[in-house]
């Protein structure tokens, strides 16, 4: 449920962790009514006894694996199953199984019996086990998960399943449906994150929450236990350890507030030369001190992050974000996780020298984001509310849908110190005098969830047509002057732009930050002068933008540019073999502009 504590699994003296990935087997349901798998009970044996399967990577998404055009653009119930043996040694422990994500709707059994479901991807979400692990210690167990990737109007994302009209006289294959998309990106579907079972203690601890604050060079950390169980507060003990591992605070109880003299902040990477970037310290939590204590450490940093006029402050110091927006995913897994990838993209963006970046359009993984912590970069996080094109799409299931996507996404990344926003929506109808209402809520909602980040939405209206952009902390606008509307007009680029960024400005007076700007290019297309889809192009293109950034410097307070890497879209004409914004291409090799954007950030010094 959205409120229990979602505590990265981590290993301790009072914890293990068991990894569950690796070759699962698979079958996707194309029945006619695409619910075999539920009427003939698949999970109650191994599906390699019901019918045939294929091996599948987990994590990975299923539809780039195989060369069957059914199961990349598969909508329904895709099954997957696997077998784990369990050590005797946690017969007495509490064992949880957790899985990353699972894009959209999960249903998962252990030996037979349902243990969890889920809605909504890019999340955790975890049970405990231990009553259906019926054979721990002589037995394989078997572990099922269907998991049915549909969008209908009230998901987050929303889409719409159409079937041809009854009476057509047009001729369309038996049971055919066509699931239509609302956002660019590929509707990547499967387990995509690791699946793992982890212990505790019986008693153990479910929650913890840090904030904190500076007061001149002591940093202050104010911290909260939730444990489940039989655990006097008083047993509970917190050390704050420096990154040598030497102690530099002590508190007790499960909530209180300790200060760190001349406190090491956490910093952003290129941005200021004197600070050192993403340092981090571990609170370590005991429960008690016996054996049957539970032990947690959990990375954080020390920062603040404030508005005050038209600025961002970080550790109030002024700062500009010289961002990328990011889709992630890549070639054959999708979005699965993959540990190179994560270190491959980290690196591109320190090779632009990128700040921050943007978590478009969904959550990134846990290990994503633990690099920005590292690292120093500092993240917009958005959940999956991409494509709220409607006012029917605004509706009470979706809102119910998008505040659980909310209140999952904040209980996962709250203590990460480099994430400074909670970005509600990308694009969303906000146009609309009948949308106030439900962003009031969404937005009233995540900072009652919140109230130490900013809030925000990518808004892709006109600073005298948006309706809601007045409830946000700071502006982020997607702009395509040049590229969707002037196309190929790059003298219009300047004068359109400038007058645009001094609009929004001046009518909302708070910091704005360019959350899109793009132009797709094909590589190794070369056109003197330029034209769409040149290299040339994207570059005439974002100088164009950088220009009329740099002369509306006290407008804006950042650039997040679209994108870091192409990426795959759902089939349309205005895409080539997917998204071609990237700077890099989908393989991570580096478009012309690459070098321009690495000029610009690396030699931007406004706050040097
Ligand atoms: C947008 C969307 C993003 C798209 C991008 C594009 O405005 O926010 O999801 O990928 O434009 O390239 O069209």
């Amino acid at each position: 449920s959205a409120w229990a504590g979602l505590l990265y699994p981590r290993t301790s003296q009072s914890r293990e962790v068991q990894l569950l990935d690796g070759m699962w087997n698979f079958r996707i349901d194309d029945s006619p009514n695409r619910n075999a798998g539920f009427e003939q009970r698949w999970y109650e044996r191994s599906l390699s006894e019901t019918g045939q399967v294929i091996p599948m990577p987990v994590p990975s998404s299923y539809n780039d694996i195989t060369e069957d055009g059914r199961i990349r653009d598969f909508v329904g119930w895709a099954w997957y199953d696997t077998e784990f043996f369990l050590s005797s040694d946690w017969a007495n422990k509490r064992v949880v199984l957790r899985i990353d994500s699972a894009q959209y709707n999960a249903i998962v059994w252990v030996n037979s019996k349902q243990v969890m479901t889920h809605q909504g991807g890019h999340i955790p979400f975890q049970a405990e086990i231990n009553q259906y692990l019926t054979v721990l210690s002589d037995g394989p167990n078997r572990l099922t998960v269907a998991v049915n990737n549909t969008l209908t109007p009230h998901t987050i994302p929303p889409g719409t399943i159409d079937w041809p009209a009854k009476d057509s006289p047009i001729p369309y294959p038996p049971n055919y449906f066509t699931q239509t998309l609302q956002m660019d990106s590929f509707n990547y579907a499967g387990i995509d994150r690791h699946v793992s079972l982890y212990t505790t203690p019986k008693s153990y601890i479910d929650d913890i929450t840090i904030t904190t604050n500076i007061v001149d060079t002591t940093g202050i950390v104010n911290y909260r236990v939730v444990t489940v169980g039989d655990i006097p507060q008083g047993d509970i003990t917190v050390r704050i350890l420096n990154k040598t591992g030497a102690i530099v605070g002590q508190g007790g109880g499960s909530s209180g507030t300790i200060q760190i003299p001349n406190a090491n902040l956490w910093w952003a990477i290129n941005t200021n030369s004197l600070h050192q970037p993403g340092y981090l310290y571990t609170l370590e939590v005991h429960t008690g001190q016996d054996v049957d204590a539970d032990v947690y450490r959990l990375p954080f940093g020390i920062r603040t992050i404030k508005v005050v006029g038209r600025k961002i402050l970080l550790n109030n110091e002024e700062f500009y974000f010289k961002g990328v927006g990011i889709h992630n995913e890549a070639e054959i897994r999708g979005r699965g996780l993959d540990y190179a990838m994560i270190v491959k993209d980290f690196n591109l963006m320190r090779w632009v020298g990128a700040n921050s970046f943007r978590t478009a359009v969904f959550p990134f993984s846990e290990e994503w984001m633990d690099q920005a912590d590292q690292q120093g970069f500092l993240v917009a996080d958005e959940v999956p509310a991409v494509g709220l094109n409607s006012l029917d799409n605004l509706s009470n299931q979706t809102l119910q849908n998008h505040m659980n996507a909310m209140s999952e996404l904040i209980q996962r990344d709250k203590n990460r110190p480099s994430v400074f926003l909670w970005s509600v929506a990308n694009e969303p109808r906000t146009d609309r005098p009948e949308s106030l209402p439900y962003f009031q809520k969404i937005i009233n909602f995540t900072r009652s969830l919140d109230p130490s980040r900013l809030i925000s939405f990518m808004c892709n209206h006109d600073f005298n047509t948006d309706k809601c952009v007045h409830l946000v902390d700071l502006i982020f606008i997607n702009r395509y002057i040049g590229w969707y509307t002037q196309t190929g007009l790059l003298d219009l680029i300047q004068p359109q732009l400038k007058y645009d960024l001094d609009q929004w400005a001046e009518t909302f007076n708070k910091p704005l930050v360019i959350s899109e700007y793009g132009a797709g290019t094909m590589p190794e297309i070369h056109r003197v002068p330029s034209t769409v889809f040149s290299e040339e192009y994207q570059i005439d293109f974002l100088s164009r933008y950088h220009r009329t950034f740099d002369s509306a410097l006290g407008n804006l307070t950042g650039e997040f540019i679209w994108c870091l890497t192409d990426f795959n879209t759902y089939q349309s004409i205005t895409r080539v073999n997917g998204n071609k914004k990237g700077i890099f291409t989908r393989e991570r090799q580096p478009k012309m502009s690459a070098f321009n954007l690495r000029h610009r950030y690396l030699t931007f010094n406004n706050t040097d």
